[in-house]
């Protein structure tokens, strides 16, 4: 996968030479290209904001650096990818974007060039995102409901969520399949040795041998930590996709069937 980022902050992306991404770019699974906006500036200080238009708080990144830098970055990328019609995805990290999630994780892995255009300030000219959308697929994307001082952290937790669904860059691929966010729900919580820390144990039943009770163990802390940390995801799952324990499981923490979903019905008013 070819990935570019544009960004005034270049030395940020040095984190993407480390541990699991990095080694995914040295066995040439992840091709990666910085590149810094400011060199796409032609004046003597090589800016790249100014006021914004109608006023306000703060200041807009210029569309002319923009442009051009996203101009550099299309026909690098085809030379590079040996195709002169391949088109990237252009993800925009932006508190205004849609949620990024695992399913979009799974959409970019499939991708073979991404793109990022990281804003700072107030954010890029909107008519930059307009000029790209006539040449390439275009992507606001938020990785939660609070604020950044850019998008440069939002670059490198969407490259490491998408670059470990690449095949072969996590090492064991079972462990992508059992996840938090892989079906709805949280994953279950873990221990190694010893069995009796600081007076804290490991619960016995993983000790136990019995594998079909671990299994059940497990599901059922992944129903109760999803339905105590994530309501909102338990209100989201299919009833009709879960077992008859599954629902045994929830009813005892209070979630009951209600119009086809999961609702948290208080003990007073449960039947
Ligand atoms: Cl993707 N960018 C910025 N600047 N702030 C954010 C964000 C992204 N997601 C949440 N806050």
């Amino acid at each position: 996968m070819r990935v570019d980022v544009v960004t005034i902050f270049p030395e940020y992306l040095a984190a993407l030479d480390l541990s699991l991404i990095g080694k995914a770019r040295t066995a040439g699974l992840i091709d990666l290209g910085v590149h810094a906006l400011r060199d796409f500036t032609h004046d003597r200080h090589r800016t790249v904001d100014d006021t914004p238009a109608g006023g306000g708080a703060g200041m807009v990144m210029r569309p002319e650096p923009w442009g051009e830098a996203l101009d550099h970055v299309l026909a690098a990328g085809r030379i590079a990818l040996g195709d002169p019609a391949a088109v990237p995805a252009l993800v925009v990290p932006s508190p205004s974007g849609v949620p990024f999630t695992q399913a979009f994780a799974h959409e970019l892995a499939g991708r073979p060039w991404l793109a990022f255009a990281c804003g700072r300030y107030e954010g890029i000219d909107e008519r930059v995102l307009e000029d790209a959308e006539a040449r390439l697929e275009v992507y606001p994307v938020s990785l939660g409901d609070y604020v950044l001082n850019g998008g440069e952290v939002a670059v490198l937790a969407i490259v490491e969520a998408v670059g470990r669904l690449l095949p072969g860059v996590v090492g064991n691929a079972d462990s992508l399949v059992e996840e938090s966010h892989e079906d709805g729900l949280l994953e279950y919580p873990v221990y190694t040795k010893p069995a009796s820390w600081r007076g804290h144990e490991v619960p016995p039943v993983l000790l136990s041998g019995h594998h079909a009770e671990i299994d059940r163990w497990r599901r059922e802390q992944r129903l109760l930590r999803t339905a105590r940390r994530r309501p909102d995801l338990l209100e989201r799952l299919d009833p009709t996709q879960v077992t008859s324990a599954d629902l045994a499981v929830l009813a005892g923490a209070g979630w009951q069937v209600r119009s086809g979903r999961f609702r948290f019905v208080p003990a007073a008013v449960a039947d």
